[in-house]
């Protein structure tokens, strides 16, 4: 069917529910998590969302003109299902401030999401914010000076859920916002500790980006044109933890977890998935592979994952976390093959995402007496993938072109500098890493074929 003959989807005279959710960051994961989950809360007539774009105003465009409705297409390894999702009553252009301070300053406004990155959570002098509240340009100064509006309006409190990937990134959103508070309006910051409550949460959903394919996969077994649908595995999770004082939906009708700590959930989603998928983002390019079912497929990748798994599951205890489960699981959903998931997708920002998956569980094994070969892997074959020509979307990318006119262990000692200080200041740490960063070298030389060398080593390496 082509689109001329296919209608848009629409809403027609279906009633759309009240916003009293403020969403930043409208991207495909966005959509395929917290609006899903939203729509399939007990109460989800009575919860809508107002969803702003990041850095550019087109998939409100596109989602607007099509009612807030889209579909999410269930992909699992043998099928796909078509769902329209209409949890979203609003799509606004994220450059549209006096728009977010309205919906933020309404009463009717309980809880506010952010899918921004993790790289957005930076204040730093590099991090792009304004030095003045009127014009924010950054979704951290957005949100400020949203917040600014409430306190003005008398609106009360509300929640802050943060949806990135980074570990207590309630209190991450809370030190970034509270940090621009004290900069643009002191009496603002004290507000906000009283009144608005940073909620952490870890979500998981693997959603490939947009391809035009998937709008007319749409068109031929929906009957509709869809200009923006989102591919997302059935695989679905959200561990909440904190408080909503206006209230919430209830989304534990769709199988999210509220829960007391959420220390170990956001720990063993962070380096057994996020971690691995790092870890096959930057060994799988450097051998050719496109995606992350390509890279599971490769030996050399896919022993270095198990290698790494094994060694950051010495450091997530409790029954609760079902470790060998989850690793199952995790081997199915990455094998997936009807799944596109692209490496260069999850390469992207690699300096903070390498961080935050890998650095912990490396510096847990170095206190623990061990090398950390598992983990120092993953820095790697980041390292190699800068070092080599590889053009990464960064957020450092002046530091990182700096540290790779270092040749040989300095480079990959300055390329560990721009990740953490106090890594390129552990010359036996920067040791084990260069030396998994050679080996990774040599498997990949190896044409497409076997690593000359097991990835994580013999296992008495440096230490
Ligand atoms: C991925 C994540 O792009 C990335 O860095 O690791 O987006 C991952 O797919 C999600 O966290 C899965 O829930």
């Amino acid at each position: 069917m082509s689109t001329a003959t296919t209608p848009l989807l629409t809403r027609g005279g279906g009633l759309a529910a009240p916003v009293r959710i403020v969403h930043l960051g409208l991207g495909a994961f966005s959509r395929s998590h917290i609006a899903w989950y939203t729509a399939h809360a007990s109460d989800a007539a009575t919860w809508g969302i107002a969803a702003f774009t990041g850095r550019r105003p087109d998939a409100a465009v596109q989602l607007q003109a099509q009612g807030g409705l889209y579909t999410v297409i269930e992909r699992s390894s043998t099928a796909d299902s078509f769902e329209v999702i209409g949890s979203i009553v609003e799509a606004v252009d994220g450059a549209d401030v006096s728009r977010l301070r309205e919906l933020l300053a309404a009463r009717t406004t309980s809880v506010l999401t952010l899918t921004i990155t993790e790289a957005a959570y930076a204040t730093g002098p590099d991090a792009g914010h304004t030095a003045v509240p009127e014009q924010p340009v950054t979704p951290m100064g957005r949100l400020t000076s949203a917040l600014a509006a409430r306190r003005d309006a008398g609106s009360g409190p509300l929640a802050v859920v943060s949806c990135d990937n980074l570990p207590g990134n309630g209190a991450v959103a809370r030190t970034a916002v509270l940090d621009l508070a004290h900069r643009w309006d002191p009496p603002l910051a004290a507000w906000i500790q009283e009144n608005v409550s940073f909620v952490s949460t870890s979500v998981d959903r693997i959603t490939p980006r947009y391809q035009p394919e998937d709008t007319t996969l749409v068109q031929s077994s929906c009957g509709y044109t869809d200009a923006v649908p989102v591919v997302a595995e059935p695989f679905h999770s959200w561990v909440l933890c904190g408080d909503f004082p206006a209230g919430r939906p209830r989304w534990e009708a769709a199988g999210a977890t509220f829960v007391d700590a959420i220390e170990p959930f956001e720990n063993r989603k962070l380096w057994l998935l996020n971690g691995a998928h790092s870890l096959l983002a930057y060994t799988g390019l450097l051998r050719g592979c496109s995606t992350v079912a390509d890279a599971l497929a490769d030996p050399f990748c896919n022993q270095a994952m198990e290698d790494f798994w094994a060694e950051a599951s010495l450091h997530l205890s409790g029954n609760e976390l079902h470790i060998p489960e989850y690793l199952a699981a995790l081997r199915e959903r990455f094998g997936n093959t009807r799944i596109a998931h692209h490496l260069a997708q999850i390469a992207m920002d690699g300096s903070t995402k390498v961080r935050l998956r890998a650095v912990p569980v490396l510096l847990a094994e170095r206190q623990a007496g061990r090398t950390g070969r598992g983990a120092a892997t993953i820095l790697a074959a980041w390292a190699a993938c800068v070092g080599s020509s590889t053009q990464l979307q960064d957020p450092h990318t002046s530091a990182l072109a700096r540290a790779v006119e270092a040749e040989g262990a300095a480079q990959t000692a300055a390329l560990l500098g721009v990740i953490g200080p106090e890594l390129a200041a552990d010359p036996r740490l920067v040791a084990v890493v260069h030396e998994q960063r050679l080996r990774i070298d040599a498997g990949s030389r190896d044409a497409g074929g076997s690593p000359t060398a097991s990835p994580a080593g013999p296992a008495t390496g440096t230490r």
